[in-house]
């Protein structure tokens, strides 16, 4: 840590396609490839080291979460690597008592339940993070400038929806009922968690050394658009904006799950400071209209995404041709950074995961050519 904080300049960047891929005038060989959830439990290696140690104990010591960040860079030759870490540390560090359980996934023992609760909410402890910090470093200084590395959060609304369910949940009952009937105190909250949100990845960018940021709202397309226009996009605009002041040339990509609605996107897109935008790119899942890819294509932003997961469970044949229909869709736009629709699942097979990059790589190269 002594080191990171009197240190100078990170390694020379030999592979910087993902960040080129936010500008047009950058050179173009083919779009560059990452994916979801790719360190994680269908990675055998990664299945090692969690077999000893509880999840929030592989995130908070750099070193483990520094080698599980490059675990799958050393497997398959993507464009980016994602900090190791999950969208719930900083709400651990915030007042709830989260751990995460092998069946269940996230569960917090004392969830919010009414307005009255969120006095048990407090600002982290800057310390308290610095060990995120320390591992995008150690990440950045191990991967030598092979490709870029992205830093990330969870945006408020999703994190709200975890705080108030208590964990996963399928209805989102609770926090739809604090949403409508405690809007007042879900607003506050929103703030807070955008407030330190933005902290949080400015720190990722200036301590750690991440080059993109990404924000996952995976709980977005929960409530209508009409509902995440008025009550989410207004505490999202406060994180973005936070974020811009300090860190105005790195590219934040936004990925509002199940809300590409063309009227989100609009919105997203108004959104600027200093006549720059806010938002960069869009992560987008697989049901996106054609109106909406073409919004974003007008607005200069980058496209991220956006095949099934589920297409990698099928035969090589389906596999290809649906990274061809993606390509040919997609890639209209120098602006383009392959992806899938979602995160990677532990029942995926490396081989097939695999195959996934490298075919995206070769369909993309082909395609440019044409
Ligand atoms: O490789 C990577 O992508 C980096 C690591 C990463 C990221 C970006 C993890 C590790 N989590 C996340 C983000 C995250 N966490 C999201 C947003 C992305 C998404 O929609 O998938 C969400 C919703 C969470 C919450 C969470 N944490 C879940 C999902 C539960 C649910 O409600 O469906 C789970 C299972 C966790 C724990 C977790 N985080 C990460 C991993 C590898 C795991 C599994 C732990 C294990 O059993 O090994």
């Amino acid at each position: 840590r002594e080191k990171r904080k009197s240190f100078k300049e990170f390694p020379k960047q030999i592979n910087n396609r993902v960040v080129d891929a936010f500008q047009s005038f950058a050179p173009f060989d083919r779009a560059p490839v990452w994916m979801m959830r790719q360190a994680g439990r269908y990675l055998p290696e990664y299945r090692e080291i969690k077999a000893e140690m509880d999840f929030f104990a592989t995130c908070q010591n750099p070193f483990i979460a520094a080698e599980i960040t490059l675990q799958p860079t050393k497997q398959f030759d993507i464009d980016a690597a994602i900090i190791f870490s999950d969208i719930l540390v900083l709400p651990k560090m915030m007042g709830m008592e989260i751990t995460i359980e092998e069946k269940k996934g996230p569960v917090i023992a004392n969830p919010l339940v009414t307005p009255d609760d969120i006095q048990k909410l407090h600002p982290p402890n800057p310390e308290h993070l610095e060990h995120v910090y320390d591992a995008l470093f150690l990440t950045r200084l191990a991967l030598q400038g092979k490709c870029n590395l992205i830093g990330f959060c969870g945006a408020p609304w999703t994190v709200f929806a975890y705080m108030v369910e208590g964990g996963s949940s399928k209805l989102f009952s609770k926090v739809k009922k604090w949403l409508y009937l405690y809007t007042e105190g879900s607003l506050q909250v929103l703030e807070l968690l955008a407030k330190e949100s933005a902290k949080y990845l400015i720190n990722q960018v200036k301590q750690g050394g991440a080059q993109v940021v990404q924000i996952f709202d995976s709980w977005a397309g929960q409530i209508p658009a009409l509902d995440y226009i008025e009550f989410i996009i207004p505490s999202l605009r406060i994180l973005f904006e936070d974020f811009k002041k300090e860190c105005p040339d790195t590219p934040l990509i936004m990925f509002a799950k199940d809300q590409n609605d063309k009227k989100v996107i609009i919105e997203f897109l108004k959104l600027t400071y200093n006549d720059k935008p806010l938002v960069d790119g869009f992560q987008l899942d697989s049901n996106v209209s054609d109106e909406t890819l073409i919004k974003i294509i007008e607005g200069n932003r980058t496209i991220q995404g956006n095949l099934e997961p589920g297409v990698l469970f099928g035969t090589p044949a389906i596999i290809k041709k649906r990274i061809s229909q993606m390509i040919e869709k997609l890639q209209t736009t120098r602006r383009y950074i392959v992806n899938l629709a979602h995160g990677l699942t532990p029942d995926h097979e490396v081989e097939k995961v695999r195959l996934f990059v490298q075919e995206s790589q070769r369909q993309s190269k082909l395609y440019k050519a044409k």
